[in-house]
């Protein structure tokens, strides 16, 4: 099992330095940063090397998560907005093979956050599994898996439970494309945690990791106990990524919807210490024998 830490819990903004995280994840003791992967299509090579260079130096892995706006949507119904999606993907997909990551995860079925007021379940499944065997096979030609995320009614309508994640991700059908779990979604529609991980089983590509109300591990209320049995029991031995927010303000704030300060004003230090220590608990929970 390799453990991770998403970067946007230090930051506001979504855009972020990814070098100075690579070193604070390698310093914090994570074998793992997973970075934003808005940007990366945009990068110059020489920035992308020195990202390289980074994580290599560091002994870091990079996961990348990403929440598809509405123009990158390989789900949409529109053909144009999906071959302008694919082409992103692609060039997005040949950065990550530049940074040797092999893993995007997020809502890559769909866009985030989805407008309600036009939502058709049935339909928006139909096109987005044809989506992602379009997405899964390019995918594969640069040796990425992609951890379809299973998320809360509030954020996405086409995949809610494991269960879905499993009937979708054995509709598309490829090796490379996968369910993806996050505790946060889990405790608001799941009726037993375990149950979906092991529901999920093999299929399960990625995890992310958080309390209840998004704090790090071991701050809250959720059952790590069971979380770490189910994954011993499906013999999980893939990437566990904490996502923790914890500030208000910024366009992280708002997309996130942290309205208050769970953090208390707590200062960059204290946020380093408080994912080490999560970073301890978490090998703890879910690799003890
Ligand atoms: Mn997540």
């Amino acid at each position: 099992m390799k453990h991770g830490i998403y970067y946007a819990y230090w930051e506001q903004e979504w855009e972020a330095d990814y070098i100075k995280y690579i070193k604070k994840a390698a310093d914090l003791g994570f074998d793992v940063l997973e970075i934003g992967g808005a940007p990366l299509a945009d990068y110059s090579v020489d920035y992308v090397r020195e990202l390289r260079k980074c994580a290599d130096d560091n002994g870091i892995t990079i996961t990348v998560g990403y929440g598809p706006t509405y123009d990158h949507n390989v789900g949409a119904s529109d053909p144009m907005i999906k071959k302008g999606a694919l082409e992103w993907y692609k060039r997005t997909f040949e950065v990550m093979a530049s940074l040797d990551a092999h893993l995007m995860g997020g809502a890559l079925y769909s866009y985030w956050p989805v407008n309600f007021s036009h939502v058709n379940k049935e339909e928006d499944w139909k096109y987005s599994v044809e989506g992602m065997r379009s997405l899964g096979e390019m995918a594969s030609e640069y040796d990425i898996v992609l951890g379809l995320e299973v998320l809360n009614r509030f954020e996405n309508h086409i995949l809610n439970t494991a269960e879905e994640g499993v009937d979708f991700v054995s509709e598309v059908g490829l090796k490379n494309v996968k369910v993806m779990l996050d505790t946060f979604h889990m405790n608001i529609e799941e009726s037993s945690i375990s149950k979906a991980i092991r529901t999920a089983g093999k299929l399960l590509g990625h995890f992310h990791t958080g309390e209840c109300n998004r704090m790090v591990p071991g701050k809250g209320r959720m059952p790590w106990r069971e979380i770490g049995e189910a994954l011993r029991d499906i013999g999980y031995d893939g990437t566990v990524v904490m996502e923790p927010f914890v500030r208000k303000g910024g366009q992280v704030g708002s997309d996130i919807k942290v309205w208050r300060d769970i953090s208390k004003g707590a200062s960059e230090k204290e946020l380093d210490e408080d994912a080490r220590k999560a970073l301890e608990f978490q090998r703890y929970m879910l690799e003890w024998k």
